[in-house]
């Protein structure tokens, strides 16, 4: 047995955090071999919830989680974390404009920064799964300054997960044989799902799929505003699906990309090759070694269509970082 790693989840009495902490207790991230010891972190009011959580993780008796600690302290939860999933924000209300949902979680990211920054593992890697997504990810890591640039990440792994699934529908083929599906831009409904790039069995989604309009129109829409639908269906937001696409993303960042595929979460633009502006948490087609080196895929052909829709979810970015801007 290795020994164990600290992994740090906030939001732990939230819908996602209900689904999320017991894969990650079953070893389906980290693997069969790999004890966790769980840090999960809550505000004051939610912490009676947290207990009982915490109850039923003791209760499944998950042999790899080796402790697990519950705190309203972020400075307990993440100390010496080795992954920190920030899954904890606060929900769009009622009549709140989309400047007030920036700032409130931005906020607080502020303090969930410092915290990562002071005490966190110095391996620490950082996931946020809390929206707006991309911009939290960007406050936090300003307020984080000894945090390498290279540990930041934002989901965009589910819309890629729903991509695929909505190409292999169309298709007639196992979501298994979409690859290369990259998510450029922000976790929102600017969104690009770039079809252009996608392979379905090696050979270009356009080729398979040749009713251009679907595409462009009926597919992307389905993407981008899958969350709406969801909530729409369901009365609640997507949460197995979110836990699941979290899993997705730190099992791609810890396992070497098969040759010549991508996958997707957003990352500092800093230096990017696809002209992006620096400054942002974007999302990319990555690829990695799995031993913490990851990359931008670089060299890929972007059509002007293409390019068009990486630069209007940009210049959404740059709209939020201008709300947070007092606080990176
Ligand atoms: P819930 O409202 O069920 O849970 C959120 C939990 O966070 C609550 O228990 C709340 O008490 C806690 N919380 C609030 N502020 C906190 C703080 N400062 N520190 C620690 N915990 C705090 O939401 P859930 O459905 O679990 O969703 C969580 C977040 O994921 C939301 O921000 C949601 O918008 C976001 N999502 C992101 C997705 C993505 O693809 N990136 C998709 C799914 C989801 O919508």
């Amino acid at each position: 047995m290795k020994d164990p790693i600290r992994v740090a989840v906030t939001g732990g009495a939230g819908q996602i955090a209900y689904s999320l902490l017991f894969r990650i207790g079953n070893g389906e991230v980290f693997g069969p071999d790999q004890p966790v010891i769980l840090q999960v972190l809550e505000i004051p009011q939610a912490m009676d919830a947290l207990k009982g959580v915490v109850m039923e993780l003791n209760d499944s008796a998950q042999p790899l989680v080796h402790g697990i600690v519950a705190s309203d302290d972020a400075n307990v939860a993440f100390k010496d974390a080795n992954w920190v999933i920030l899954v904890g924000g606060k929900p769009r209300g009622p009549g709140m404009e989309r400047a007030d949902l920036l700032s409130q979680n931005g906020e607080i990211f502020v303090g969930t920064g410092k915290a990562i920054n002071d005490h966190a593992a110095s391996d620490v890697r950082i996931v946020v799964v809390a929206n707006p997504c991309n911009t939290n990810c960007l406050v936090a890591k300003a307020n984080a300054p000894d945090i390498p640039a290279d540990r930041w990440f934002a989901m965009t792994r589910l819309d890629e997960n729903r991509a695929k699934a909505q190409l292999a529908e169309k298709a007639g083929v196992l979501t298994s044989q979409v690859t290369n599906m990259a998510v450029w831009g922000n976790h929102s409904t600017t969104q690009f799902p770039n079809f252009e790039g996608a392979l379905i069995d090696g050979k270009p989604v356009t080729e398979v799929i040749t009713d251009r309009e679907w595409l462009e129109g009926e597919f992307l829409t389905t993407v981008q505003k899958r969350g709406a639908a969801i909530i729409q269906a369901r009365g609640k937001s997507s949460a197995a699906s979110a836990a699941n696409a979290a899993l997705d993303t730190i099992r791609s960042l810890i396992t070497p990309t098969p040759d010549g595929d991508w996958f997707s979460a957003a990352i500092p633009s800093d230096g990017n090759p696809y002209g992006i502006s620096d400054g942002l948490i974007y999302s990319f087609p990555l690829r990695t070694d799995g031993q913490g080196n990851v990359e931008i895929v670089p060299g890929l052909e972007l059509s002007e269509y293409a390019v068009s829709k990486a630069k209007a979810t940009e210049e959404e970015l740059l709209g939020e970082r201008d709300a947070v801007k007092d606080m990176i």
